[in-house]
């Protein structure tokens, strides 16, 4: 219209991830994202696949797909490049109105270099495997090997610039270089060219990290040794391929973990050594300044070591993000405390109709009943995820899901400040029976505080009675007012109804409808 006014042209701000007060927020399109994620088949990377995607993203109500490009996908000869399928999923992710995030399959995924170009795994003298402790050849490829990095690297730059072109608005919004990086069966690789690095200086980075003094590697960290130089060679090779993707484009970048076990702690080949398991991830820290977060794949179904490892991957240093989680009916309520502690996002694994299942890590057959578990959460928190995920920026959250385990007693209380609240399952709703839990574990509830003595509360199988924290106040706490409402598709808040009485008398019943609550408290002298 004139000249000059560049600079007044809508910019379209690149997603970010931003930390503040030991919180954190995935920025999208220049306000804080709440992924309601999933993630589709390992094999669903292909044209003729997505058709068999969209009905179960639709059905599912989720607004973010993550989706795998595999560098045998796009570089199939070496130096000839082919992004078709990142362009037809750009183009049916846009009509699909979501947002995605790739998931870069290429030296490692699950450990393996399978998918790989073949002129990769079948070539040990250009791209070396690892060397086992015993000195022989080790299916993974070496972290150690300059060739490999260099050639990963490259076919990931392609794809970053091909993204930068091609995707001005942002329907990418992170980016998952390589997938469960490390290592099974082997600590770390024990090649000449690692020994060598082993036995050399600790870097310095790392000291400064965990506070040590200069020396090798096993004069530094003793037992640890081994797992945390394979551990700092991996994170390493990944940020460095992190770095050249982000210097095209920065968009957020993580890795995400096949985890150990939450407590205790296992043998080093037990589990994939030197992927970001959570007792490395100050090692990850140090090694790669290009990662953003470090995320678990979460496949353990009890209540316990699920909650476990979001306590683990949540930190102030670390965004929580669940980027693969299992199908099963009883994951669905782990949605909760995701976004309760404040977590950028959460996806369950297998999310399309290409007839794979991954049972016993997820579901058996994902059957309607059990996708609509998982649909309706998405579906009650689509038109509130950018309220909800300012809140949880704010520090304004809280989130539970159903125990299983004996002694919590169907029991979970949250602290809240001036209040308590206490979430029960599996009661009649007038509350007097005790909680015997319900007949599977589905209950899940989220509470915000948005304003004075005042809470949003969603969820679902759920009963939660309020108190004020101090018992010894000399007041006793009145429901003010409950309004049962909803969240339009603009983000405001629709009133339909007053909640009092039977309703509101002996607690509050959430149950396999959809009730978003705004509760207002407040108290009188005496008791
Ligand atoms: C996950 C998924 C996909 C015997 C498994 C979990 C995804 C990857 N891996 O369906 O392969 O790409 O990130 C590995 C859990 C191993 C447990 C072995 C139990």
């Amino acid at each position: 219209l004139l000249a000059g006014t560049a600079s007044a042209q809508p910019t379209n701000p690149v997603p970010a991830l931003v930390t503040r007060d030991g919180r954190h927020a995935l920025m999208v399109d220049g306000a804080p994202w709440l992924m309601l994620g999933a993630q589709v088949n390992n094999s669903s990377n292909y044209p003729a696949m997505l058709p068999q995607v969209w009905p179960t993203i639709r059905a599912m109500h989720a607004n973010t797909v993550e989706v795998p490009i595999a560098w045998e996908q796009v570089e199939r000869k070496e130096g000839q490049f082919d992004f078709s399928f990142l362009d037809q999923l750009l183009a049916e992710a846009r009509q699909n109105n979501v947002r995605l995030v790739i998931l870069w399959f290429a030296t490692w995924k699950n450990t393996s270099p399978n998918y790989a170009p073949s002129w990769v795994k079948l070539d040990n003298k250009r791209f070396p495997r690892m060397t086992n402790a015993k000195g022989e050849t080790h299916y993974a490829l070496s972290p150690h090997s300059h060739a490999t990095l260099e050639a990963d690297k490259r076919a990931f730059v392609k794809l970053m610039e091909h993204l930068k072109a091609a995707d001005p608005q942002n329907t990418v919004i992170m980016v998952q270089p390589e997938n469960e990086a490390g290592t099974y069966g082997s600590v770390r690789d024990f090649s000449p060219v690692a020994q060598k690095a082993f036995d050399g200086p600790v870097p310095q980075a790392l000291l400064t990290r965990f506070g040590k003094r200069p020396g090798n590697w096993k004069t530094v960290f003793g037992a640890d040794a081994d797992e945390y130089f394979h551990a700092w060679s991996v994170a390493h090779y990944i940020d460095e391929i992190a770095a050249a993707g982000k210097a095209v484009k920065p968009i957020p970048m993580y890795v995400n973990a096949a985890l150990a076990a939450a407590f205790g702690r296992q043998l080093a080949n037990s589990y994939a050594s030197g992927g970001p398991v959570h007792h490395v991830i100050d090692v990850y820290k140090a090694a790669a300044p290009s990662i953003d977060l470090v995320a678990p794949d979460i496949y353990a179904r009890d209540h316990g070591p699920y909650l476990e490892y979001l306590r683990l991957y949540g930190r102030p240093d670390n965004a929580l993000m669940v980027p693969e989680t299992g199908n099963a009916a009883e994951f669905a309520r782990y949605f909760y405390p995701v976004v309760g502690k404040g977590g950028i996002g959460f996806a369950p694994f297998g999310m399309d109709d290409t007839g794979y299942y991954n049972f016993p890590l997820g579901a058996r057959t994902l059957d309607a009943a059990t996708l609509d578990l998982f649909a309706r959460n998405y579906r009650m928190f689509a038109p509130m995820m950018r309220h909800w995920a300012r809140l949880a920026f704010a520090g304004k959250t809280w989130g539970v899901a159903e125990p299983t385990d004996p002694k919590a007693e169907h029991r979970q209380v949250m602290e809240l400040g001036k209040y308590r609240a206490t979430a029960t399952f599996g009661q009649y709703q007038f509350g007097v029976d005790k909680p015997t839990g319900n007949p599977q574990p589905t209950g899940g509830l989220a509470i915000a505080e948005i304003g004075p003595d005042e809470y949003l509360v969603a969820g679902f199988d759920t009963r939660v009675t309020f108190a004020l924290a101090d018992t010894k106040s000399g007041r006793s706490m009145l429901y003010d007012r409950i309004e049962e409402g909803h969240y339009d598709a603009q983000g405001d808040w629709v009133f339909d109804r007053v909640l009092n009485g039977d309703q509101t008398d002996y607690g509050l019943n959430f149950t396999g409808r959809p009730q978003v609550l705004h509760v207002k408290l407040g108290s009188y002298k005496g008791n």
